[in-house]
This record gives structure tokens, C-alpha cells and sequence, in this order.
């Protein structure tokens, strides 16, 4: 790969070494989970283990698998103290004296493993806020704001880290030669000004009448500011919104009359993103208040959410208010 930089090279310089252990422990894990989604429809598991989540979701075999494995690479790192997820009702103290704890969907989209569409691991890092010894909520319960650093890795049709630590966005493909992660992506932007829309149109029915205003808006012919735009939605986050860091967009997915806080989880979903969304020149929102500032009182709590190009926020936001 010639002067390409490896993921553990990029760290010694934008990380101390104990989010470097996490992270690098992390990237090996999820090394693992790319090959296991790659390979999934040779070994018998794709499909469900039979079990609801927290989250009274079914689980997929590999939802279970890709949870295990990050646990027992996290534990490995010896500096990652605790674990939330998605496919665990409570946190999970790894390390007493790990000095980081880790919020983190899995895997995200995996309803989408047996159509080979692309689905991810979502996390965000904080410094723990306890002492030492078990992890508490309150450890978890941190606005976005004092995140540490945030990332996902895409398995689609190539393996991606994007990741940021706070001084920007760089994404760092996975080399099938060597397995090795190798900057491909750096100072990642999302363009202030966007063309896509992506949300579930087949809830429309459901939304409130400022988000059915804003797809009007984003349907409606007017070449002028070259509307009609484009309606992209993969019906996994991880897929979209790597779309929207590339391509520029909005993705939502509002509050509406069957969920009435949206969908996707405030602590290893939406904080993650909207850290990189907005470290990427980006907006975030639940449709008023950004993200990032929204105060977490339980550990699987949902909102609503409004991100990506910052002009097309605001003009969804704009459609809200009226
Ligand atoms: P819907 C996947 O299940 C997920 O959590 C996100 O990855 C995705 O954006 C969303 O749900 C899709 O939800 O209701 O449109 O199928």
C-alpha cells in the first residue's frame, strides 16, 4: 500500500493510547463481523435466533454473534471499562479500571443481511464519570457534547471506518490484502447544501404536517433550485447517512403517530452520528433542539432526528415551525 496510513499510525497522532487500545480492539472486532456478514449466506447465519432484543425487535443470529465478539474484544482491550448495546437490556462493566466506556449498535440494519444491503456497527466513546469498578448509568448518561469519539464501519461493497475524535472526520477502508485499515477518506465534509431526501415515505400517513410540507417541499418541480430532489432510502442508517457524508442529503426519521419519539436510539444511534455529522460541517436535530444537547435519561431512549446537509436542515426545521 505504499506511504498509505494504517488506522494504528493515524491514532498514535490523534488519540492518546487508552482510546487507541479501545478503538484498535474495537477495528479487530469488527475486522471479524465484515467477514462473518461477507460469508453469511455459506454458513447458515443469516436468518433469526428466534429471541426478541430489549428493544422487542428480532434478533438476528448474526445481531447476537457481532454482540458477543465486540464484548470479548472491548474486555481485551483492558482500557474499555463498559458496554452498552442495543442486544443488551443493561450495561455491561468490562474493565474496573478502564478509564472509557462504549455505546454501540452492533449491528445496525441487519434486517438487511440476507438482501446484501449495507449494514453497519454504530459506537461512541465517553471518558467514564465513576471512579473505578462498575460501570453506572450516569457513566452513560452524558450529553453528546462530551463525546471522545464516535465512528461506524460500513460492510458494503467495501469495508469502511469512519471515525472521528474530535478534530474532524476520516474514513479508512478495510484492505482485503493485508486486513489492514488504510486512510481513504480524509477531512470528510457533508456539503452545506443537498439534493437527497431519505426517509420512509411509507409513513407519511403518519408524519405531522411539517414534515409532509418539507417532502412536498423536496417533491415538488422547480428547476430553478433543481427540485424535484432525489428520495434515496435503504432502511439502514448506517447506509444512508454513509451516503449523506458522501453525497450530501438529509435523512430523517420523525416523530409520527405509532412511535411517538421516532425510532432510532438517542445513545449508540443518533449521538454518534450527529457527533460526526456536525464534525463534518453537518446538522443535526430531533426537528428543534440539536442532538448533541439533548440530556440522556434512559439507556435505550429514542428520538427523533433531522441530519445532515446544514441547509436542508434548516429548512426542514423551517417547515416544523410553520
Ligand atoms: P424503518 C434498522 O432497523 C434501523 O434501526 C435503522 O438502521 C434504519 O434507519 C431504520 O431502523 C429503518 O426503519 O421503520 O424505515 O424500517
Amino acid at each position: 500500500m505504499g506511504n498509505a496510513i494504517k488506522l494504528a499510525s493515524f491514532l498514535e497522532t490523534n488519540s492518546n493510547i487508552e482510546l487507541a487500545k479501545v478503538i484498535v480492539s474495537l477495528a479487530e472486532g469488527c475486522k471479524i463481523i465484515a467477514r462473518l456478514v461477507n460469508n453469511a449466506g455459506l454458513t447458515g447465519i443469516i436468518g433469526t435466533t428466534g429471541d426478541t432484543n430489549v428493544q422487542g425487535e428480532t434478533v438476528q443470529k448474526l445481531d447476537d454473534l457481532s454482540n458477543k465478539i465486540l464484548m470479548d474484544y472491548l474486555r481485551a482491550s483492558e482500557t474499555c471499562a463498559g458496554y452498552l448495546s442495543e442486544e443488551n437490556e443493561g450495561t455491561v462493566t468490562l474493565n474496573q479500571n478502564g478509564r472509557y466506556i462504549i455505546s454501540v449498535d452492533p449491528l445496525d440494519g441487519s434486517a438487511n443481511i440476507d438482501i446484501c444491503a449495507p449494514i453497519g456497527t454504530i459506537f461512541n466513546l465517553n471518558q467514564r464519570i465513576s471512579a473505578a469498578g462498575e460501570v453506572t448509568h450516569a457513566d452513560f448518561f452524558q450529553q453528546g457534547t462530551t463525546t471522545k469519539c464516535a465512528g461506524y464501519f460500513i460492510y458494503g461493497s467495501s469495508t469502511i471506518l469512519v471515525l472521528s475524535t474530535g478534530n474532524g472526520v476520516n474514513g479508512f477502508t478495510l484492505n482485503t490484502e493485508d486486513n489492514e485499515f488504510y486512510l481513504s477518506h480524509p477531512s470528510m465534509k457533508i456539503s452545506e447544501n443537498g439534493k437527497i431526501y431519505s426517509l420512509n415515505q411509507g409513513n407519511v400517513g403518519k408524519f405531522d404536517e411539517g414534515v409532509k410540507n418539507f417532502i412536498s417541499f423536496c417533491s415538488t418541480v422547480d428547476k430553478e433550485t433543481s427540485r424535484p430532489y432525489s428520495l434515496r432510502y435503504i432502511g439502514s442508517m448506517v447506509g444512508d447517512l454513509h451516503r449523506t457524508f458522501i453525497k450530501g442529503g438529509i435523512f430523517i426519521y420523525p416523530a409520527n403517530k405509532g412511535e411517538k419519539k421516532g425510532k432510532l436510539r438517542l445513545l449508540y444511534e443518533c449521538i454518534p452520528m450527529s457527533f460526526l455529522t456536525e464534525q463534518a460541517g453537518g446538522k443535526a436535530t430531533d426537528g428543534k433542539n440539536r442532538i448533541l444537547e439533548i440530556q440522556p435519561t434512559e439507556l435505550h431512549e429514542r428520538t427523533a432526528i433531522f441530519i445532515g446537509s446544514k441547509n436542508l436542515v434548516e429548512k426542514a426545521e423551517e417547515f416544523l415551525r410553520s
